[in-house]
C-alpha cells in the first residue's frame, strides 16, 4: 500500500468522529498566564523550578474529564504529555523533570489513558518537539527559547543530537508503555527545525512500527500554518495523516494539489488561552462552538476544542458549563455530526449542510420569516425530520414557487406563517432523507 492509501485507512475513525477535546495541562497551570510564560518572560530554569516544587494537583480525576468530554459529544482527546516547558506528565525514565517526581507522585498520563478508554473515547498524546528544559535544545539565538537573547548563553555548547536521542526515546516510551494510542499530535516545526532536523524518517518509522494504526498530525514537517508534502502526489514518510490549522477554520476546507479533500482538524481555545489562566474573558459560547463544529464538518474537517485544567487538576467551571450546554445540543443532534462530512450541495444562506450517505442535515442558524428554500429537487426528498423533537417537516407550496423553480420550500405544520424557532437559543437541525 502507498503512503496515501495507508493514510486513508488510518484516518477512517478520525474523520468519522469529528469532535475532540484538547487538554493543555502542565506546570504552567500554576503561574496561570498561559503556557508560553517562560519564553516571553525569559525565565531561567532555576527560577521556573519553583513550579515543579509546587506542583500538586490533588483534585486530578481524569474520569470526570472523560465523562465531560463524552457528554459533549467528543469522541477523542489529546493531552499535552509534554509541552514546550519540557515537564513530563508521564513517568519517563529519561528525565527527572516529571510528575512522578513532584509532590503528586502519579503518572498522570497512565491515569488519563485508562480513564478515557474506559469511557470509550479514543486517546491522543500531544508532544512538544521543542523543549526549553533540556540542556541540549537550542538556547541562544533560538526563536522561542527563554534564553534566546541572554548573553550568558552566547557561547553555550549544546549537542542537538543528544536532545534528538532523548526526544526519540520519549516518543518510544509513549508508543510502548500506554497500550494503543489512537492519535499523536506533534507541536511543531519552525524556522529551519523541520522534518529531518528532527530525524523525522527515523522517528516516524519507529512510531509506525509500534503503533501502526495511530493517526499523526503533519507538524513534524510543518508549522501551524502550513500543509506540507501531505498535499502533494509524493508525500514524505513523515508528512503525517492530517493538516492541523490552529485557531482558524479553513475558508474552503483543505485540498491537496489535485483538488481532493485532505483530512484536517482545526483546534481552538475556549477563551483565547491554551494553558490555564485565572481570569479569562472572551469565553466562547456553546452556541458559537457548536456552529464552528458544524462549519468544520460541513467543510470535511474535525474540531478540537481546548480545556485548561487548573493547578488542582480541575477543568474550570466556565468550561464545564459550556460543555454541558453542548451536551444538551448533542443529545438531540449527534446524527448531524458524527459520520458526516461535506454535503454535495452548495452552502445555503441560512446556515450549513452536513451529509452522511443519503441523509442531508440542514443546520439553521437563523430564524426565518417564512418557508425555507432548499436547493434540492422535491422528487429527491423522501422525508424531513426536525431532530429537536423528531417532528415532521412539511414541504410547502408558497406563493413564490413559480419564481424559484430550483428550490423546494419547507416549513413546520402550519404553512406558510410558521418559522423554525431556535431551540433554547441553539440551532435547529433538520434531517433530510433523500430517495
Ligand atoms: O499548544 C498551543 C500553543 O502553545 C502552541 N500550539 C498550540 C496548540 C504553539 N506553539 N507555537 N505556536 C503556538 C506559535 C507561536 C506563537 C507565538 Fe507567541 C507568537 C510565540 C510568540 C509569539 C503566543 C503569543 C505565544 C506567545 C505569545
Amino acid at each position: 500500500m502507498g503512503i496515501r492509501e495507508e493514510r486513508d485507512k488510518r484516518v477512517k475513525w478520525f474523520m468519522n468522529d469529528r469532535f475532540g477535546m484538547f487538554i493543555h495541562w502542565g506546570l504552567y497551570s500554576i503561574p496561570a498566564v498561559g503556557e508560553w510564560k517562560r519564553s516571553y518572560e525569559r525565565i531561567s530554569l532555576e527560577e521556573y523550578d519553583k513550579y515543579f516544587d509546587a506542583f500538586n494537583p490533588v483534585d486530578y480525576d481524569p474520569e470526570k474529564w472523560a465523562r465531560l468530554a463524552k457528554g459533549a459529544g467528543m469522541k477523542y482527546a489529546v493531552l499535552t504529555v509534554k509541552h514546550h516547558e519540557g515537564f513530563c506528565l508521564f513517568d519517563s525514565q529519561y528525565t527527572d523533570f516529571k510528575a512522578t517526581n513532584t509532590k503528586c507522585g502519579r503518572d498522570l498520563v497512565r491515569e488519563y489513558v485508562d480513564a478515557f478508554r474506559k469511557e470509550g473515547l479514543k486517546v491522543g498524546l500531544y508532544y512538544s518537539l521543542f523543549d526549553w528544559h533540556h540542556p541540549d535544545y537550542h538556547h541562544y539565538g533560538d526563536l522561542y527559547h527563554p534564553m534566546r537573547d541572554n548573553e550568558e548563553f552566547k557561547d553555550y555548547k549544546y549537542d542537538i543530537n543528544r536532545y534528538l536521542e532523548y526526544m526519540h526515546n520519549q516518543v518510544r516510551e509513549l508508543c510502548t508503555n500506554y497500550g494503543k494510542i489512537d492519535l499523536f499530535w506533534f507541536d511543531n516545526s519552525y524556522g529551519d527545525m523541520v522534518g529531518e532536523k528532527w530525524k523525522a524518517t527515523e522517528l516516524i518509522t519507529m512510531m509506525r512500527k509500534l503503533q501502526p494504526e495511530m493517526v499523526i498530525n503533519n507538524r513534524l514537517e510543518c508549522n501551524a500554518s502550513a500543509k506540507g508534502s501531505i498535499g502533494t502526489s509524493n508525500p514524505t514518510v513523515y508528512a503525517g495523516d492530517f493538516v492541523a490549522p490552529e485557531q482558524i477554520i479553513p475558508p474552503q476546507g483543505i485540498l491537496d494539489d489535485e483538488g481532493m479533500p485532505l483530512p484536517w482538524e482545526a483546534s481552538c481555545t475556549m477563551n483565547n488561552n491554551w494553558g490555564y489562566v485565572t481570569n479569562p474573558n472572551n469565553y466562547k459560547t456553546a452556541k458559537c462552538l457548536i456552529r464552528k463544529l458544524v462549519e468544520c464538518v460541513s467543510k470535511g474537517g474535525n474540531f478540537l476544542v481546548n480545556v485548561s485544567p487548573d493547578a488542582r487538576g480541575r477543568i474550570p467551571s466556565q468550561s464545564e458549563k459550556v460543555l454541558l450546554e453542548i451536551k444538551e445540543w448533542f443529545e438531540e443532534n449527534e446524527d448531524s455530526i458524527v459520520g458526516c462530512g461535506k454535503a454535495a450541495l452548495e452552502k445555503p444562506e441560512w446556515g450549513y449542510y452536513t451529509q452522511k450517505g443519503n441523509k442531508i442535515y440542514a443546520h439553521l442558524f437563523e430564524q426565518n420569516i417564512g418557508p425555507i428554500p432548499l436547493k434540492i429537487e422535491t422528487s429527491r426528498i423522501k422525508r424531513i425530520t426536525s431532530l429537536h423533537d423528531m417532528s415532521e417537516v412539511m414541504i410547502v407550496t408558497p406563493w413564490v414557487t413559480e419564481l424559484f423553480p430550483d428550490y423546494t420550500f419547507i416549513n413546520f405544520q402550519e404553512p406558510p406563517q410558521g418559522t423554525f424557532p431556535l431551540q433554547n437559543e441553539i440551532d435547529t437541525v433538520l434531517e433530510i432523507e433523500l430517495n
